[in-house]
């Protein structure tokens, strides 16, 4: 087999953004578009020789073949070895996993997460570290760099390698082992909760569960977990084959996309426990019998309750929140006499904190929760979490909400996005809030008086490297807050994100309509950044 030095010109655009580099299927179809950025990966690394990788995919178009190039690519540049998902399927957490429990010197992952799929949709190529996580900014700018300068790429001229077929290969001198998506996945899981106690919960009593994998990466993760491990009926996982275009969904599990869901869990009699996954497995949602579990506070509603969950029974070291996430389990953490850090989005922020033992649990408002077995966030992961706490509390998923409530405080929380929005007309609205934000302290809006305004900028403790412009904040002196910040993981305009939170300690006044108790939050805010002119829209596209 022989190698082929392949000429190229770079590509301007090779940026990855919140999450891996996106763009749609088209763009990755142009003539070297992959391979400059694969290859741009690779010269990231100060050497190949040795250098062992895990590769997977959420299963969507182009996916098939992303993973024959890279084998080839990998191989041309002197890889020892890759462990590849079979038929080219790897959940992001799962690759995390498999990462971390062979030593790998890092991962592909082929994946644009929510964003829709097929050869009209996108796709995506996400680098996580040897620590299992997604590559900080330093890695992912050195990326870049080499990606404006790559001239040539190598790659093996060879016949496909067949990744349907589990075992070892050769590819040149490199060896492919094709791997059980699952099986490594699902022993961490079992070795984190108590698979007995949720076994007999889906089993021995009336509890029903509907799992619905949206047509994405979960669907053989959740048949194998939660159908023939855990016992539930057949028929519990809902849209569990995984489809190149996800069915023609939108793979992003919140109230609007997974719409199916939602039904089944609001109609009346609906099962107990509801839950949804994104294209790559790492998000979730979580629903009770007609409820909805905000992310925001299911984070602190897991840290609250670890102790009950045997992978957590010692005692979390402390927790981590993006900036944009309500402070639901800031309350917690101060309760619990633990730390918790305040990231900017996206998740390679916790991974420093982590590896250092800083933290325990993380999570994000966009439907994102994970602990330290993994260096990702983790769907499924959430959703055992909550079993197990369910099945150790006997209570309904309302039930254990509303108590947390009564505890800590209820912080109102809600996401609005404003999608495909002139890209520069969003930007200039963040240069001028940028500008505008810090003068208003002291200024009075209704009922509420500024008390700090700033683009968010973080410096990580571990090492010090400091990230800025992460959105924009507004807080107000009884501790309610307007973010303002635009998408990192778009591929059309821009995407506006404006979130909001305010805190009640009532318990009288803590069943009111989320939109309708920040009411007067989201007036301020479209006062302030003019939002509706900006994006020429009247509503926004998705309310979270
Ligand atoms: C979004 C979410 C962010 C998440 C990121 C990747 O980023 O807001 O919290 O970490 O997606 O998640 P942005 O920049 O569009 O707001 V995933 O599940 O796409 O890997
Ligand atoms: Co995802």
């Amino acid at each position: 087999m022989t190698i082929s030095i392949v000429s190229t010109t770079p590509f301007s655009d090779q940026k990855p953004g919140t999450s891996g580099l996106r763009k749609g299927v088209t763009v990755f179809q142009t003539a070297h578009y992959l391979e400059n950025f694969i290859q741009s990966i690779f010269d990231a690394f100060d050497t190949y020789a040795g250098k062992t990788l895990a590769l997977g995919g959420d299963g969507r178009f182009y996916n098939r073949h992303a993973i024959q190039v890279i084998l080839k690519m990998a191989a041309a540049n002197g890889f020892a070895s890759i462990k590849v998902g079979h038929r080219g399927i790897l959940s992001t957490p799962a690759t995390s996993c498999v990462i971390r429990k062979y030593h790998t010197d890092g991962g592909i992952i082929l994946s644009a997460s929510h964003n829709p799929g097929g050869p009209d949709g996108d796709f995506g190529v996400k680098f996580n570290t040897a620590n299992g996580g997604p590559a900080p900014e330093k890695v992912t700018e050195a990326m870049f760099a080499r990606s404006k300068e790559v001239d040539t790429y190598k790659i093996l001229d060879a016949p496909d390698v067949d990744i349907d077929t589990l075992g070892e290969s050769k590819l040149g001198d490199m060896t492919v082992e094709v791997i059980d998506s699952v099986a490594d996945y699902q022993a961490l899981m079992e070795s984190l909760f108590d698979f007995d106690r949720i076994h007999y919960l889906l089993t021995a009593g009336n509890f029903r569960l509907c799992i619905d994998s949206m047509h994405a990466v979960t669907g053989p993760y959740a048949h194998a977990i939660f159908e023939q491990r855990l016992g539930a009926s057949a028929g519990t996982v809902i849209g569990g084959t995984p489809l190149e275009d996800f069915g023609g969904g939108h793979p992003d599990p919140n109230l609007v996309y997974a719409h199916d869901l939602v039904e089944i869990l609001f109609k009346e009699d609906g099962p107990d426990f509801g839950a949804a996954s994104d294209g790559d497995g790492d998000r979730n949602m979580i629903l009770g019998r007609n409820f909805f579990v905000t992310p925001s506070d299911s984070l602190a509603i897991l840290t609250a309750n670890a102790a009950l969950v045997p992978g957590y029974k010692d005692g979390i070291a402390g927790v981590a929140r993006s900036m944009p996430t309500s402070q639901a389990c800031d309350r917690v953490a101060a309760k619990l006499g633990i730390d918790c850090y305040e990231t900017p989005t996206g998740w390679k922020f916790f991974g420093n904190l982590m590896d250092a033992d800083k933290v325990t649990l993380c999570g994000e408002e966009s439907f994102g929760t994970g602990s330290n077995h993994i260096r990702e966030k983790d769907g499924l992961w959430a959703v055992l979490f909550w079993l197990n706490i369910v099945a150790v509390r006997k209570q309904s998923v309302e039930e254990i909400v509303r108590d947390h409530w009564q505890t800590y405080g209820r912080n109102y929380y809600s996401r609005h996005d404003y999608e495909g929005v002139d890209s520069d007309r969003a930007h200039a609205m963040v240069d001028r809030l940028r500008t505008l934000v810090p003068t208003l302290k002291g200024t009075k809006y209704g009922s509420y008086e500024v008390d700090y305004g700033d683009d968010f900028a973080y410096t990580d403790p571990v090492d010090g490297s400091v990230s800025q412009n992460q959105g924009i904040r507004l807080g107000f002196t009884d501790g309610s807050r307007i973010v303002l910040r635009l998408s990192g993981t778009g591929t059309q305009g821009a995407t506006l994100r404006a979130y909001f939170e305010s805190y009640e300690a009532n318990p009288e006044q803590q069943n009111q309509d989320t939109q309708k108790a920040l009411g007067e939050l989201i007036a301020i805010a479209e006062d302030i950044a003019q939002i509706r002119s900006t994006t020429q829209m009247e509503q926004p596209t998705v309310i979270t």
